[in-house]
């Protein structure tokens, strides 16, 4: 059986009007990444941080998933009934655009902004509307709520399943993501020594050595491309 891991970054979300990080005019030119996603961050300011995933949640509510998004739910049901095996698609997103074009088998290793995280008692329920320091976790009625995000020095999140199915798969292939931000920048070197890898971006990562086949332009062109 022919197993694919397919890692997303921000990149294929960017078409679908989501800024990246990096890029010129991304999150990072807009907010100080101390301030908004280190836990020390959130000690300091936590409604700061309240506020930049709130505003990030409106904006997801207006955007839907494009092309690559499409075309990656596409393969996934090529991949057949034993895909759970058969094809992984860990994403560094948080925003929930694999799922709404119809893929099922996805890991979120970055957390997930549609989620909120008890400090209280570990739930992880659903966000309903804006998060503020008064909103009280529905399981435990405490005021301990945070966004169920990976910030900077926090362990990302299915680490075991995603190292298993890359130490499995026969094909990887990284789309969308600047291969700055470890261990997911990590991920194409472990594959490289076993299976055949594939870069999809805008422009070539400092990882573009490591890839066998690459593809350079848009998302949106460069993933149907491949799927097909
Ligand atoms: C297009 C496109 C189009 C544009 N079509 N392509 C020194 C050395 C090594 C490591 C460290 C170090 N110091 C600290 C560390 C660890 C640190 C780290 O990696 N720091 C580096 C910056 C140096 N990592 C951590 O702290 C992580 N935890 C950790 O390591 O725990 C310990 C551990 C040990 C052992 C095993 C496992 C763990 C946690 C990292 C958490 C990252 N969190 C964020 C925020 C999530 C919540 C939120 O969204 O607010 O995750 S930061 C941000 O960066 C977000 C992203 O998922 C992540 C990666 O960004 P991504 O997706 O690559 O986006 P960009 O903007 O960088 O790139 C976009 C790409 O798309 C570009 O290439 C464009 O060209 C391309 N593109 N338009 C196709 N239309």
């Amino acid at each position: 059986m022919e197993r694919i891991v397919i890692l997303t970054g921000a990149g294929i979300s960017r078409e679908s009007g989501l800024d990246t990080f990096r890029d010129e005019g991304g999150i990072w030119s807009q907010v100080r990444l101390e301030d908004v996603c280190t836990p020390e961050g959130f000690e300091r300011n936590p409604a700061m941080v309240d506020d930049f995933y709130n505003h990030r949640r409106l904006e997801l509510k207006n955007v839907t998933p494009n092309a690559a998004h499409s075309a990656l739910a596409e393969l996934e049901k090529a991949y057949g009934e034993n895909r759970d095996d058969a094809f992984l698609l860990v994403t560094q997103n948080i925003d929930d655009l694999h799922e709404r074009a119809g893929s099922r088998n996805v890991v979120h290793m970055h957390g997930e902004l549609l989620r909120l995280r008890c400090l209280a008692c570990g739930v992880t329920p659903a966000w309903e509307g804006a998060c503020t320091r008064e909103t009280p976790c529905p399981e435990c009625g405490q005021k301990t709520l945070r966004p169920d995000v990976v910030w900077f020095g926090e362990m990302p999140l299915h680490m075991e399943r995603i190292m298993q199915a890359i130490d499995a798969c026969d094909t990887f292939v990284a789309i969308g993501t600047s291969a700055t931000v470890y261990p997911a920048a990590g991920f194409a070197g472990q594959a490289a020594q076993h299976a055949h890898t594939v870069e999809l971006n805008l422009v070539p990562t400092g990882n573009a050595q490591l890839f066998d086949e690459v593809s350079y332009g848009p998302a949106t062109q460069t993933v149907p491309r491949f799927v097909r």
